[in-house]
């Protein structure tokens, strides 16, 4: 019986579960650029070119490999517009009459697939340190669901950093080590980029011709969109980048969009990494004394603790995480998230790197973008579906609990234990942002003053009935009460003018 193998864009991996379940002499593989998954969210032009350029190359691989790939560009005439349509378009074309197919990493296309006229076999994922069943036991009965715990499982079971049964250097987690100020002399440029070769090529006239209205600059695209490349970037990482990586994970520069930080998430999220073997070249350049064991640590804490603690949230909690609100917050989202200009210039830094590259590293998607929308009360759906679409990294088991969870607090506090905000000292302390800022970060009211030192405030006024028993805000509570009435009333009215100017689409 012939059967198709469905392989997602971001399932180029060749151990893949649904390939290792088909049989090469029999079974046709499916492959398919398709509208449908191409504009749920208006994604960035690079993160669609990285996604098909990559797509037609492992197509290349596999038929290399002797299997048969039906494969559909976007612009084929007989296109059915949609993955179910094109597996049903194939089935009728080869006589099959089943789908094998691994656990695509969205719910929406999980019920798709699972609701197709056709019988499909729907296999787990296991490209993850953790399955589904191993996080649900992990979860069972446990009151918070904090990382750290579930990232010393990992360690354990990984063997990563670990000395026996004790972690190697006795300490499990160096982030304390980890927050150093932005430093005067960076050693590197950037991660290894790669020139379009003629099938790049081909894609990004494709993108520039489909998505042309999208937020987001095409060009110069230099991602890589091979396994050897991608392997090749993380060789460079980790040679140039990672000893310092620890060090200076926190911190923000105007000059230096990617600081030390690896940009693998776009390869690790479409297949063409591992997890495991990213971290276990981290903890090697570790072992031969290349890199200190902060920076080791911190970068296998991200992985196989944050990377697969977030994807066990997103399953756990079902279909309707990413549209939680629990802090009924209902702002729109403010233009200058597309590039509409604003007068902040840690916002404006942030998103213009983000049209540039498709990519800002955590401290700005959570301290400047994200730490903005939740101050200023934006609608957490809104902030998810912006996330979603500009980061090349973006696949929603990852981006929404990062978003809805960690960074807007909108699921209530499973992912954190309190909201990431902070006042405009944070930016100052961990980037050089402010100084070339129009408002003034030591401005607290009144004429000039940062934007977030107002908002900061307004944010714990209006949500205090649920944040002020939390242990970890005492403190803010208790300096926001310590004020005198005239100090609060002035804060609270200048944050309020301020939030009027935003809806009226005035440039603040
Ligand atoms: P590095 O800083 O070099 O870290 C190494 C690796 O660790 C990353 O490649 C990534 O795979 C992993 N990692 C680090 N932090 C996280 C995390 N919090 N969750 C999951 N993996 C992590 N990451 C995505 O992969 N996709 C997303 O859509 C995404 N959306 C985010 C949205 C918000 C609001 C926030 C605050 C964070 C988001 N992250 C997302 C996490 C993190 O910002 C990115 O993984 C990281 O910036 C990727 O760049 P890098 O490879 O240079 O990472
Ligand atoms: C993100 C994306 C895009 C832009 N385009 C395609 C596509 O044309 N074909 C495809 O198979 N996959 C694409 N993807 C990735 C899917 O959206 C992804 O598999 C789901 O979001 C599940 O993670
Ligand atoms: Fe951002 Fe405020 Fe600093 Fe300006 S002063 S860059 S708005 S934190």
């Amino acid at each position: 019986m012939k059967r198709l193998v469905l392989v997602l864009g971001d399932q180029l991996s060749e151990g893949l579960s649904a390939l290792r379940e088909a049989d090469k002499d029999s079974d046709v593989v499916v492959m398919a650029e398709v509208d449908e998954e191409a504009g749920y969210v208006g994604h960035h032009p690079k993160k669609i070119a990285l996604i098909f350029a990559a797509m037609r190359k492992f197509a290349g691989a596999l038929r290399d490999a002797g299997w048969d790939v039906r494969y559909t560009q976007l612009d084929d005439t007989d296109n059915a517009g949609s993955i179910v349509g094109e597996l049903l378009r194939r089935a009728e074309e080869t006589g099959a009459s089943e789908v094998l197919v691994t656990e695509p990493g969205e719910w929406r296309l999980i019920n798709k697939i699972k609701h197709a006229p056709i019988k499909t076999h729907i296999f787990q994922d296991d490209r993850f340190i953790a399955s589904h069943a191993e996080f649900e036991k992990w979860a069972d009965g446990r009151k918070a669901l904090r990382m750290e715990y579930f990232y010393r499982d990992m360690r354990r079971k990984t063997g990563l950093l670990m000395d026996g049964d004790d972690p190697a250097g006795d300490k499990w987690n160096y982030d304390h080590d980890n927050r150093k100020a932005a430093p005067d002399d960076v050693t590197v440029d950037g991660p290894l980029w790669f020139e379009p070769d003629a099938k790049v090529e081909e894609v990004l006239a494709l993108v520039e011709a489909r998505f042309e209205g999208h937020f987001g600059d095409l060009r110069p695209f230099g991602f890589a969109t091979t396994r050897a490349q991608a392997l090749e970037a993380l060789d460079y990482f980790v040679k140039h980048a990672l000893p310092r990586f620890g060090d200076y994970q926190d911190a923000m520069l105007e000059g230096h969009q990617f600081l030390y930080h690896a940009v693998v998430s776009p390869y690790l999220n479409i297949g063409l990494l591992g997890p495991l073997e990213v971290c276990q070249a981290v903890e090697k350049a570790w072992e031969k004394g290349d890199v200190p064991i902060n920076a080791a640590e911190g970068f296998i804490r991200q992985i196989i603790g944050w990377r697969e603690y977030v994807r066990g949230i997103y399953f756990l909690e079902g279909p309707d995480y990413p549209s939680r609100n629990v802090l009924k917050q209902n702002r729109d989202l403010p233009d200058f998230y597309w590039g509409a200009e604003t007068r902040m210039n840690c916002i404006s830094h942030a998103v213009g790197q983000t049209r540039e590259q498709a990519y800002a590293h955590h401290i700005q998607r959570l301290m400047v973008t994200g730490n903005f929308a939740l101050l200023a009360g934006i609608d957490p759906g809104q902030v998810h579906e912006w996330y979603l679409a500009v980061y090349a990294d973006a696949f929603e088991w990852v981006e929404s609990p990062n978003t809805v969870g960690m960074s807007q607090f909108a699921d209530g506090g499973i992912i954190a234990s309190k909201p990431y905000v902070s006042s405009g000292a944070y930016i100052n302390r961990m980037s050089d942002y402010c100084k070339g800022c129009a408002y003034k970060v030591s401005v607290k009211t009144g004429e000039g003053a940062c934007p977030f030192n107002l908002l900061y405030w307004h944010f714990l006024d209006r949500h205090r009935e649920r944040f002020s028993n939390n242990a970890r805000m005492g403190n803010m509570y208790r300096t926001w009460d310590r004020m005198d009435d005239d100090r609060r009333e002035t804060v609270l009215k200048d944050a309020a003018a301020f939030l009027e100017k935003l809806d009226a689409g005035e440039t603040v």
